[in-house]
């Protein structure tokens, strides 16, 4: 490959990051993956684990090398903690691209309890800050690749399609006259997550404009489905498959529910629409943007990576009719609007080449196949969402104010 880039990718152990990695090795870039394999640990904690059986790092990469003849390397660094490992790792590299998924990405855990909600704050915006300041540090210049969410934007139906990160005002000035500028889209996060996610595009914004930083803000949708092409080369590439009350996510949840034989948990009405895009689909954005980092303006690009938006009861009465599945509309244990419009600009990608994998094309069949074959593997009580959003939606919780007043 003529344009082989040297690329870290932070992250790399996890759902979108193992995939990518391997795409990006494939394409002929030399990956390094940085991950200090908290989400395994978090599993563990929980008594949850990932469905489908992920092979450890060590046997990933030689599985890898052994498929492809390409090396993948490995280093075990908490981005956010350990700054000097960070530093070194970062000198001796010289990356071309860092691309950022090592975060907490899950919405319920974050909403846990304090100890949880603390802990997302300060892996997300502490990893998020040490690799910027490492760059800038360091003299380096790699074009900085963030994986940010749809939910900055928040679901309150604004009325308008979602642009792809700023959004024209027109200011009357002292003067009376009208100027315009493009502002950041406000920002109305759902969860401690999420608002992690708004408070990153703030770094940007600054590293951007002070230090001509080169940054790509992945705004993604809900991703769904298991395997790439690279990661159904060999079983111990699997990709992993979350189905836990936390971390999974809602179609990939319906699908190994339809498969289990567990009504589909939708929350409320399901009302709620929200943005999708398939891990293959993931993949190919990230190696879009890598070939395509924007121009040193000062301005962020921020590009919205999602391919098509449903609500969540579409999606239960499509897994449910292919499927025989029973549909439970359950208590809502998050706090958000019942029900939502949501219209979403993805021209940028579009524009680039992407042809998106819709729903029609057949894949949610792959990733039921894939659920039937490690559904032996379901640990059941650990399907239920049990993180709720306010104290007082806790059962047999009376909140601090209350029983003071009391
Ligand atoms: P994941 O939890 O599967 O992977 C994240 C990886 O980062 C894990 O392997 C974890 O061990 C690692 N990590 C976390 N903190 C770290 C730290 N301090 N140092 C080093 N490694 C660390 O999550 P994912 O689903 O792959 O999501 C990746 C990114 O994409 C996240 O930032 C998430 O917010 C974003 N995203 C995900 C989805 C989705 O549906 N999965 C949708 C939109 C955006
Ligand atoms: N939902 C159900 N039933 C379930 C699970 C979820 O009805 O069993 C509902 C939720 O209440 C919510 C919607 O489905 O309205 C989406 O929930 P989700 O868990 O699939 O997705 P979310 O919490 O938004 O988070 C996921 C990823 C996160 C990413 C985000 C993209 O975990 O990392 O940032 O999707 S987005 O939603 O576009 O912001």
């Amino acid at each position: 490959m003529t344009n082989a880039k040297d690329i870290l990718v932070i992250g790399g152990d996890g759902f979108c990051g193992w995939p990518t990695a391997l795409h990006l090795s494939n394409l002929g870039h030399n990956v390094t993956i940085v991950d200090n394999l908290s989400r395994r640990d978090i599993d563990a904690q929980m008594g949850a684990d990932s469905l489908t059986p992920i092979a450890s790092m060590d046997d990933r990469i030689a599985a890898w090398a052994e498929q492809t003849g390409r090396t993948i390397g490995f280093e075990n660094i908490d981005v956010a903690r350990d700054y000097d490992a960070l530093c070194k790792l970062m000198l001796a590299t010289q990356p071309d691209t860092v691309i950022h998924f090592g975060e907490q990405r899950a919405a319920p855990y974050s909403m846990k309890g304090a100890s949880e909600k603390r802990y997302t704050v300060d892996n997300n915006i502490s990893g998020t800050h040490n690799l910027l300041a490492a760059s800038v540090e360091l003299g380096l210049d790699p074009h900085f690749v963030h994986l940010g969410t749809m939910g900055v934007y928040g679901y309150d139906d604004d009325g308008l399609e979602i642009p792809e990160g700023y959004l024209p005002v027109y200011i009357p000035a002292d003067d009376k006259q009208i100027i315009k500028r493009d502002i950041l889209y406000p920002t109305n996060p759902g969860s401690v997550y999420h608002m992690t996610k708004s408070m990153d595009q703030l770094l940007f914004q600054f590293y951007a404009k002070n230090d001509r930083m080169r940054i790509t803000d992945l705004h993604q949708g809900i991703v769904w489905g298991t395997q790439t092409e690279e990661t159904r080369l060999d079983e111990r590439l699997i990709n992993r498959f979350d189905y836990d009350g936390d971390y999974g996510t809602v179609l990939n949840r319906f699908l190994m529910q339809a498969v289990v034989g567990h009504p589909l948990t939708v929350h409320g009405t399901g009302g709620q629409t929200r943005a999708f895009i398939h891990i293959q689909d993931t993949v190919k954005c990230l190696a879009l943007a890598v070939e395509n980092p924007p121009a040193r303006d000062g301005k962020v690009a921020i590009l919205n990576q999602m391919t098509e938006t449903h609500t969540v009861r579409s999606l239960a009465k499509l897994v449910a009719e292919t499927s025989g599945a029973q549909i439970a509309n359950v208590d809502n244990p998050r706090n958000e609007a019942a029900e939502n419009d949501l219209r979403v600009s993805n021209k940028t990608f579009l524009s680039l080449g992407l042809k998106p994998i819709t729903l029609a094309e057949g894949l949610m069949d792959e990733t039921q196949q894939i659920a039937a074959k490690y559904a032996k593997r379901c640990i059941r009580k650990m399907i239920p969402c049990v993180s709720t959003w306010t104290d007082n939606q806790r059962p047999g919780v009376v909140p601090a104010k209350a029983s003071k007043a009391a």
